[in-house]
């Protein structure tokens, strides 16, 4: 193994020597295979969703290398990425799909994945279920990762959720769930919240006190898919945006920004989108 200076002096970067032209035309083989793997994935996506190159020359990692890549945040946080930003991660463990996340590194000792983030509202998240599906917006704004990227991070994992609003009086309360994951795309991307929960938001998701909108347990809805339990209406498509609806919520983070329209983004601390100026929702490995 032989390391090279990369962008900075306080980079490095770990290699395998090459040593013959024929493992030199190896390696670039390898890499033209891993971009025709991933670029497929990015046609008619590239103007939602920006994805790094496999090359990853804006990650800022100096501790690991291509046979080692980061699955999530908080792999990056145990190889000594500390400042919270955007970062690229592998969440199926090789170069098929890359994606750009931000990565939260301070809040409860960091290494949280935001599947979800709104920062200044400039993204319609009135999106259909192939947009929820794939993930869209950029890491650096307003983003949703992807319900298959989500499924991927907390499929037979045992993950936490962290949901914080920042509020127009500044304030930024938030809940912490011990256990979330989803289910797949056939059983319709369920959402599963186990355990306790705590924090200044309060629940709005578990034990709303009513079965029509407790969320646990719900299916995702987007307008043009209404699996939520209303049946008189798609609530997705009444409130502007994809969602685990009940029939239909309490707490919802994608609704209308800024809009009287967006009903109870979190119903025990708020009742109003009007209120809300930034979102976000974390996952974490236990
Ligand atoms: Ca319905």
């Amino acid at each position: 193994m032989w390391s090279t200076k990369l962008f900075s002096s306080t980079v490095e970067w770990e290699m395998t020597p090459v040593h013959t032209i024929k493992e030199m035309l190896t390696v670039e083989e390898q890499k033209h295979k891993s971009r025709t793997q991933v670029y497929p994935w990015l046609k008619g996506f590239e103007s939602d969703l920006t994805v790094l190159p496999v090359d990853n020359k804006n990650l800022h990692d100096k501790c690991h290398t291509n046979s080692d890549l980061p699955l999530d945040c908080k792999d990056l946080k145990e190889n000594c990425q500390t400042n919270s930003g955007v970062y690229v991660i592998y969440p199926y463990g090789d170069h098929s799909r890359p994606v750009r996340v931000f990565c939260d590194m301070e809040t409860m000792d960091g290494g949280w994945t935001a599947i979800q983030k709104r920062i200044n509202g400039s993204l319609k998240f009135s999106k259909n279920w192939a947009k929820y599906k794939d993930g869209f917006g950029a890491a650096e704004k307003d983003y949703w990762i992807g319900n298959d990227v989500i499924r991927q991070l907390t499929k037979g994992k045992n993950s936490g959720l962290y949901v914080s609003f920042k509020l127009t009086d500044g304030s930024r309360p938030y809940e912490v769930y011990d256990r979330f994951w989803i289910s797949s795309e056939a059983e319709k991307y369920k959402l599963n919240l186990r355990g306790d929960f705590r924090g200044t938001l309060g629940d709005s998701m578990m034990k709303t006190g009513s079965s029509s909108t407790v969320l646990n347990g719900m299916f995702f809805s987007t307008s043009d898919r209404d699996n939520d339990r209303h049946g008189g209406l798609n609530c997705a498509d009444l409130y502007k945006g994809g969602w685990w609806f009940n029939s239909c919520h309490r707490a919802f983070l994608n609704g209308k920004w800024l809009s009287r329209g967006w009903e109870y983004p979190w119903s025990s601390k708020f009742q109003s989108g009007t209120s809300v100026r930034e979102t976000i929702m974390m996952i974490k490995r236990h």
